[in-house]
């Protein structure tokens, strides 16, 4: 079998470019590791900057997002256990949605099972092959059987630790990583959120927020060492550890029935080149942020918008010259986005190591930020996102 388009994984990434080619009548085939409900049920991100809204809403698949998406102008910060809005809407004229990855996906996979799209499930790809040549090679299994395909073009589009990042060649991949010797221990909880915006707390205790995924259901989390044991985290002790670091006189965090917890280590990584032959990584396979940002699936969408742009370029124009600059404009953009992610993880978060000096600093730069405007157009300008380099034509 040969497909023009090859896309490994069915997450934001893989789903997202999918649809926009098959709106350009683009042929590909999607290839999942897990089932449908897996990938649909994974809870991760929760916020959305507005280009992503708007890539999904240019794309015809923003229906459900608008009708049900939250708003935020802006964000709160806690130092002190005071609590400051930064009001990014009057700031910049632009502010946040919030809108789990989950829903993101579900419209995605459901757009494309209802089109009769080609996306198998429980298909992972075991090895891609012969990326230099004239067509490239995937090899997977499904339904017991081992299988292969050819295509012009694979889209690694399967997460972190997915093989395509490791199907390029050894001599030409670089990387850079930072891991943060701290997690988040996170909670989904049966309440309403207790702000109307998410609050980014600095803490001497450690780093705390509290976001949100619908009206009814709140989402928290608390910096926790990164191998953090969870039968060490009864619900009382979270509830009081997230009081502490979020509390403010007069204010009181609603409390309700905790259904999921979850500890993620923290990490910074990306690698380049991001394409290679026949072969393009996107999103958490070239590059990984702390989620202290909410980027990691805005810089997935950032990276589809533009080669998404590339393939229909080419596909429909013979014109390869986005999809040749794909890696370069892709990663420029992502070192921007590692950046902030990282220097809000090191403002926000209590590092085991840093001394009365770093911490007093690191307290100045929270203190910079809550009083001074141009520190808060620029934080705002950053945590709203930066422009997306390319807009495929739909
Ligand atoms: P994904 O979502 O990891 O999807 C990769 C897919 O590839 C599949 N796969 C394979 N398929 C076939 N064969 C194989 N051999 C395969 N190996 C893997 C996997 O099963 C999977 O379905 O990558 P993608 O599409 O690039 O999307 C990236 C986003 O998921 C990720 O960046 C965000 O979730 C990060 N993130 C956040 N991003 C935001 O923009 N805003 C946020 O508020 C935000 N909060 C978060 C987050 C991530 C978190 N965690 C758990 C890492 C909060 C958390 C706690
Ligand atoms: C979330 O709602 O899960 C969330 C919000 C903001 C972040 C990270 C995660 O920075």
């Amino acid at each position: 079998m040969h497909v023009p388009v090859a896309i490994v994984g069915a997450g934001p990434s893989g789903s997202l470019l999918a649809w926009i080619l098959r709106q350009r009548g683009i042929e590909s085939i999607v290839l999942e590791r897990q089932s449908r409900e897996y990938v649909e049920s994974r809870i991760r991100a929760g916020v959305m900057e507005q280009n992503s809204v708007d890539l999904m809403i240019k794309a015809g698949i923003g229906e459900r997002l608008q009708k049900e998406c939250m708003y935020h102008r802006g964000v709160a910060i806690g130092l002190y256990n005071e609590h400051h809005f930064l009001d990014f809407d009057k700031l910049i004229g632009i502010g946040v949605t919030v809108y789990g990855q989950s829903e993101v996906t579900k419209d995605l996979l459901g757009g494309l099972a209802a089109e009769g799209h080609n996306v198998l499930y429980e298909a992972p790809v075991r090895a891609i092959e012969d990326i230099e040549g004239d067509r490239a090679t995937v090899k997977y299994t499904h339904e017991g059987a081992d299988q292969e395909l050819t295509c012009d073009f694979v889209i690694g589009c399967d997460g972190f630790h997915g093989p395509s990042r490791q199907a390029m060649p050894a001599s030409v991949l670089k990387t850079h990583e930072k891991v943060y010797p701290f997690g988040w221990l996170g909670v989904m909880v049966n309440a309403p959120p207790s702000k109307d915006v998410a609050l980014f707390a600095h803490h001497d205790r450690g780093f705390a927020l509290l976001s949100m995924r619908s009206p009814k259901v709140s989402r928290l989390y608390l910096q926790c060492k990164p191998d953090e044991d969870l039968d060490e985290w009864p619900d009382e002790r979270i509830w009081d550890e997230l009081d502490t670091r979020l509390g403010t006189p007069g204010w009181e965090l609603e409390r309700g029935e905790i259904f999921q917890k979850d500890v993620t280590p923290l990490r910074s990584f990306f690698c380049y080149p991001m394409t290679h032959g026949r072969l393009f990584l996107c999103g958490d396979a070239a590059h990984i942020v702390p989620p202290t940002g909410a980027k990691g699936l805005n810089s997935a969408f950032a990276d589809v918008s533009v080669l998404s742009s590339g393939l229909i370029q080419h596909y429909t124009k013979d014109d390869e010259s986005i999809l040749r600059r794909y890696g370069e404009v892709a990663l420029e953009r992502n070192i921007q986005t590692q950046r902030f992610s990282w220097s809000n993880t090191s403002k926000y978060h209590i590092f085991p190591d840093s001394n009365a000096f770093d911490r007093r600093m690191q307290a100045g730069e929270m203190e910079y930020l809550v009083t001074n405007e141009t520190a808060q157009i620029s934080y705002a300008q950053q945590h709203t996102g930066l422009p997306f380099a390319y807009w495929p034509e739909l």
